[in-house]
């Protein structure tokens, strides 16, 4: 098969959720990355109206798609034919869309306006980082409480590995990159980000210990120092948050913004 071609400016999760899946299934591809600043800008939003990564080229079936959750779904359709990251029976395939969703329109979003307000926007306005920090809060308390099994009124009390059934699926997956990053995404300690969440901790971290998801993170470091960006997003050379702060503030030119 050709390579599938993703597109994708590097310091954004959700491309990240893309590539983890495509590394999980051996699944060939070939990444485009380019600046943040040209996100709005043809080539790119001429495949995505949206203006937004990722998006997808599949030689092989001449598709261009865009939106992540369409996109994993997409790939598992054609290139997963064991379902191997998913399930057949009526009930668990629909329980991973459930939260495959849920994370699309629960998890990415909020923490997405949460590492907005509380990093990148200019003006420190409590009410909102306070907002969106607690409704990060409240998402991972779902998660917790799911994961527990103390929400899961046909399983109460017991804890699960995965979020549906017995193995993990793209539900889980999807999860990753933006849980990976919420001590940069609320500014705490990193050693803090579970705090509260022993579950969610644990099940994270089975994940990010997949060969998958370091090979993505590998190519997220290489793809980033291309552009002159730290891991955290912030251009080279700059020392701390506030610094970057400082920056924005003054209406310097400080690089890409992600939500
Ligand atoms: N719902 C979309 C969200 C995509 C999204 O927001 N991507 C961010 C980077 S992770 C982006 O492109 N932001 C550009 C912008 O805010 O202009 C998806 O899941 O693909």
């Amino acid at each position: 098969m050709k390579p599938i071609r993703v597109w994708m400016a590097p310091p954004g999760p959700n491309p990240w959720k893309v590539v983890f899946v495509l590394e999980e299934l051996q699944v060939p591809f070939e990444i485009v990355s380019f600046k943040f600043d040209n996100i709005k800008k043809p080539p790119f939003i001429d495949l995505n109206p949206n203006g937004r990564v990722p998006a997808i080229e599949d030689p092989n079936t001449d598709i261009v798609l865009w939106e992540s959750g369409a996109i994993i779904n997409y790939i598992l359709e054609q290139y997963d034919a064991k379902k191997t990251l998913s399930f057949d029976t009526v009930k668990e395939k629909h329980q991973v869309q459930q939260w495959l969703f849920f994370q699309c329109s629960g998890q990415g979003p909020y923490f997405g306006q949460a590492g907005w307000f509380n990093v990148l926007h200019p003006e420190r306005i409590p009410s909102c980082m306070n907002r969106y920090n607690a409704e990060v809060h409240r998402i991972l308390s779902v998660l917790e409480g799911w994961l527990s099994g103390e929400s899961d009124i046909k399983n109460k009390g017991q804890p699960k590995k995965w979020l549906v059934g017995d193995k993990m699926t793209i539900a889980d997956m999807s999860f990753v990159p933006w849980n990976d990053r919420i001590d940069a995404t609320i500014s705490c300690a990193p050693e803090d980000k579970f705090k509260g969440y022993p579950h969610v901790q644990a099940w994270h971290e089975r994940m990010i210990s997949l060969p998958s998801w370091k090979a993505a993170m590998e190519m997220r470091a290489a793809k980033m120092d291309e552009q002159g960006l730290m891991w955290n997003g912030m251009p080279k050379g700059m020392k701390s948050f506030q610094e970057y702060e400082a920056k924005i503030a003054a209406g310097e030119d400080t690089g890409p913004r992600e939500n």
